[in-house]
């Protein structure tokens, strides 16, 4: 087990990507030496005890703020490492300006964006990362885009920003994706560590529980919807230019 992760059992249900990912996230940190020096800002969300989860020093935000409190620690304590982990509730919907002009002002901050299309642990209801015809607790009969507007890409969004220095999806379906995803959050990591501004990787996620499907039908229904909608890849990275 990484050494930046505790030992508390993680709480998330069967079949759901959070357990995944914050492995990743501790292994990239135990790989980069710098876990004595990391700060968490865990975010509102089934990934509230995140900071619990993680064998590193850190806080919780109100809904949607971690992007400012991560600001705030990082502009204070520029020597520390400072990472937000967020759920799509919490980043694109209460939180899209606190993200949007993190992101634009280049704080040198790395966000992990945790998108699984639904608010989990509230119950179920849309996020603005719904897919169009994706029923929810607040869309029994599917996401209408006259009602309810458009998913929102936020990784394409945020990357028009002239401030973001990186910014990939990803997903953790099959051993290839998880390698992949691991080498992005690596790489935000290292952009924040070389100084050179705003990194974010969006993993798309499961939520079997509120999308009433089996861990397997989660992940093959995230590959061949959500995947297709969200394309994977990287959306910016200028950290060459910024080096
Ligand atoms: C100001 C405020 N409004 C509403 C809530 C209720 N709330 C808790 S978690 C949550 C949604 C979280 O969804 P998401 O960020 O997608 O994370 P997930 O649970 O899917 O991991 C909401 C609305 C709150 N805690 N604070
Ligand atoms: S409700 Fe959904 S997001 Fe929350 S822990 Fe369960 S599967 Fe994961």
């Amino acid at each position: 087990m990484p050494d930046s992760l505790s030992k508390k059992e993680f709480t998330y249900c069967p079949g759901c990507h959070h357990g995944i990912v914050h492995r990743l996230i501790a292994e990239v940190i135990d790989e980069l030496g710098i876990r004595e020096k990391t700060l968490i800002v865990a975010p509102v969300g089934c990934s509230v005890f995140a900071y619990e989860f993680f064998n590193v020093d850190g806080t919780v935000a109100p809904h949607g703020r971690a992007p400012a409190v991560a600001t705030g620690m990082k502009r204070a304590t520029p020597d520390k490492i400072v990472f937000t982990y967020q759920g799509d509730g919490d980043l694109a919907s209460i939180g899209t300006a606190e993200i949007v002009h993190a992101a634009n002002r280049g704080e040198n901050i790395t966000t992990i964006f945790i998108n699984n299309a639904v608010y989990g642990m509230t119950g179920g209801q849309m996020a603005p990362t719904t897919l169009l015809g994706q029923k929810t607790t607040t869309t029994p009969y599917g996401r209408d885009a006259k009602a309810n507007g458009y998913p929102i890409r936020m990784s394409e969004m945020l990357s028009t920003l002239a401030g973001a220095a990186y910014i990939e999806r990803v997903m953790v379906t099959t051993p290839q994706n998880v390698i992949k995803a691991k080498r992005a959050i690596k790489k935000a990591f290292e952009t924040q560590i070389k100084g050179l501004g705003f990194s974010l990787v969006e993993v798309l996620s499961t939520c079997p529980t509120n999308w009433g499907k089996s861990p397997v039908e989660a992940g093959k229904w995230l590959e061949e919807n959500m995947a297709k909608y969200y394309p994977l890849g990287v959306y910016v990275d200028r950290t060459k230019e910024a080096e």
